[in-house]
């Protein structure tokens, strides 16, 4: 039985990705807000505040988390472009998830996704270095851009999933 927590497994963290997988990447960076947007698309109020899965965020909580997550790695994306082998920041995500913006009408982190997946395609676009490093201080392990693009474009499949799960289950 696959865990209900990882849809689409555990989150890869590759040193290095083929030209072909920085390519798939990509896209899926490129792809994500409007998956999003299609996921919560005509969920009611209530839909929207049901649990992806027992004990777990809710619909909007995930889409708002989603964004909190993301503004994360445009933020370090260019913290590795810009400085030499920075430690980036982590975060309690489980308690940025209970701050009151989480309980913000999805739209307003629909929009910020937009614009910041945007920003951060363009950003990658114009790598030309995907081993420059930087260190996740928690982990005490250091990481290159292409795991940084891994990560994420995996990220926001990942957390798509839970909602088509979530409505799959439900016959919404
Ligand atoms: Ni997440």
């Amino acid at each position: 039985m696959t865990d209900p927590r990882y849809p689409l497994g555990p989150m890869p963290t590759p040193l290095y990705l083929t030209p072909e997988e920085r390519t798939a990447a990509l896209q899926a960076l490129r792809t994500l807000p409007g998956e999003l947007r299609a996921a919560v698309s005509g969920l009611t109020a209530a839909g929207l505040d049901t649990p992806y899965r027992p004990g777990g965020w809710t619909a909007r909580q995930v889409v708002h988390h989603v964004a909190d997550s993301h503004l994360n790695a445009f933020t370090r994306v260019k913290l590795a472009l810009t400085e030499d082998n920075p430690a980036v920041k982590p975060y309690e995500e489980a308690l940025w998830a209970e701050l009151p913006d989480s309980r913000l009408a999805p739209e307003v982190s629909l929009e910020l996704l937009a614009s910041l997946h945007v920003r951060l395609v363009a950003v990658l676009e114009g790598v030309s270095d995907w081993s420059r490093p930087w260190t996740h201080p928690a982990q005490d392990r250091t990481y290159t851009l292409d795991t940084l693009l891994a990560m994420y474009a995996w990220h926001g499949q990942h957390h798509v999933a839970h909602l088509t799960g979530l409505r799959r289950r439900e016959g919404w």
